[in-house]
């Protein structure tokens, strides 16, 4: 009776997946990619819990508590992993070596988003066809009406709104197509297919959002609501979300492929992970979790700061300028950097682009930008003021002697990219973040599903609990 009933509601939503992945062969190959990466895992998982379930892999501590859960490691969190010295590893691989391994973009440079993809969802390297395949699969699904709709929303908020304010409502806005929300409203969700329907919103939401995120620079720029240019179906992820901005340049294509293969995910801990991962453990769906994700990305501690560099570098450019300070003397110009930056430290404001609550050396995201920089503009006048910020911050912020991590992440170095070819809209480079971002954390929520985990509830306590405990009050 039960199972007539969902039959007849798969029939009547016109959810019916297995027929989906028959017009689509490279969605079938993803799916049975996951299926037996997930059949491998579960023979550990099950080992685990069953063996291993009381034993402890990290202590929670009154500190902890107060201390935003630094220390904890109370998550599972399948597509990357975060190193404090070595940085992060993509399912395993190092930022140089999916440079090397990942199929790359026409010029044969820098590594693919949709590859990445791949290797988050599936944990394996694709093959340049795979690669190829899964682009032309977005491609496919970018269903015009729903982009449409969505840009119309994002267009009726206030001129002025911030970037990231219109992308999270931009997001939200393409939610009305969800398979996940409509499946579960229609009854034929359940734990055992959750994934599926998870796997398809994240497909149409990598798909979708890269033109409400074009939309949304276009209006910044020139107050229109439309794309700068038409989407491009020959072209891979990167480079037409680039064109549909305006940006025609074969080498601002390449470094686009390697922002958003860069930004794609930071382990599971961090706000916007964690919040997206959180909010789909409600069982909302994809872009509901994401958008929540995107306005922890918003924060100036987390993906607004590499908005916020710019701020200070301008800042600090400005100062050296009514000081008359010689950049061609380093000596003069770190003299004068050291100065500036005590005065800002002193104001109790942190330094934008420094410091992490994981890593503890300069973060292989920030090497990475800098190498691209020096292969192509080792002159220019940003990226020199940046080099020279790199060899005094350390220091300062050492005697500082408040920071755990004196070293720069990967918000120090991606404004400088974006300057150099001419994208200057600062307020805009948290949305470039996101866009990459939703790359990693919907691999993470589609693997949540896949593994069945449950609701995410940690307990909390109140001071006064714990004045009781542990000062006997
Ligand atoms: N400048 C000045 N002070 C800093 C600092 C910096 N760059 N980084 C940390 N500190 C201070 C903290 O504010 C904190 O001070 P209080 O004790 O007065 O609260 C102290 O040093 C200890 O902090 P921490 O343990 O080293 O660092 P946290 O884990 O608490 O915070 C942050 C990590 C990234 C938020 C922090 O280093 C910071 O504010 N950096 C500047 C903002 C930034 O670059 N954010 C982007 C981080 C990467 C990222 O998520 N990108 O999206």
């Amino acid at each position: 009776m039960r199972t007539a009933r969902f039959a007849m509601l798969s029939r009547c939503s016109g959810l019916s997946l297995r027929c989906a992945s028959t017009a689509s062969p490279i969605v079938e190959e993803l799916r049975a990619a996951l299926v037996k990466k997930n059949a491998e895992d579960m023979v550990l998982i099950k080992d685990l819990k069953k063996n291993h379930d009381g034993d402890a892999i990290g202590a929670s501590t009154v500190g902890a508590a107060y201390g935003g859960m630094r220390g904890i490691t109370g998550l599972v969190y399948e597509p990357s992993l975060l190193d404090p010295v070595e940085g992060i590893r993509f399912r395993g691989l190092s930022i140089p070596e999916c440079q090397e391994k990942l199929p790359k973009g026409t010029t044969g440079q820098e590594p693919l988003p949709e590859a990445m993809l791949w290797l988050l969802l599936t944990g394996e390297v694709p093959t340049a066809e795979q690669a190829k395949a899964l682009n032309a699969e977005l491609h496919r699904r970018a269903d015009k009406e729903v982009i449409s709709r969505a840009q119309k929303t994002v267009a009726a908020l206030p001129k002025g709104t911030h970037p990231m304010t219109e992308f999270s409502a931009g997001v939200l806005a393409l939610q009305t197509d969800s398979k996940f929300a409509q499946a579960y409203s229609d009854g034929v969700a359940n734990k055992s297919n959750y994934w599926e329907y998870a796997l398809e919103d994240s497909l149409n939401l990598i798909s979708r959002s890269p033109h409400v995120a074009a939309m949304i620079y276009n209006r910044l720029r020139t107050g229109k609501v439309e794309l700068a240019a038409e989407s491009r179906p020959e072209l891979d992820w990167a480079s037409n979300f680039a064109n549909m901005m305006g940006f025609q340049s074969e080498e601002f294509w390449d470094c686009m492929r390697l922002y958003l293969s860069i930004h794609v995910d930071h382990e599971g801990g961090n706000v916007s992970a964690h919040t997206t991962t959180l909010v789909a453990s409600a069982l909302s769906d994809p872009y509901l979790s994401f958008s929540a994700g995107l306005n922890g990305l918003a924060g100036p501690l987390h993906g607004l700061a590499n908005q916020e560099v710019l701020k200070y570098l301008f800042g600090m450019q400005e100062l050296c300028r009514a000081d008359k300070v010689d950049f061609k003397d380093e000596a003069t110009a770190e003299k004068a950097l050291t100065k500036y930056t005590w005065n800002l430290l002193n104001s109790g404001r942190v330094v934008p682009g420094y410091g992490h609550a994981v890593l503890r050396k300069t973060d292989p995201r920030y090497t990475c930008q800098r190498d691209f920089c020096m292969r192509h503009f080792p002159d220019d006048e940003l990226f020199q003021l940046v080099n020279t910020i790199y060899k005094i911050m350390p220091g300062i912020l050492t005697e500082h002697g408040k920071t755990k991590n004196p070293y720069p992440n990967v918000d120090a170095h991606s404004g400088v990219l974006l300057q150099h070819y001419g994208m200057t809209e600062q307020v805009y480079y948290t949305v470039l973040f996101g866009v990459s971002r939703q790359i990693g954390v919907l691999s993470g929520v589609i693997w949540d599903r896949l593994q069945g985990r449950p609701l995410e509830r940690p307990k909390s306590i109140t001071t006064e609990a714990l004045a009781k405990r542990f000062l006997k009050k």
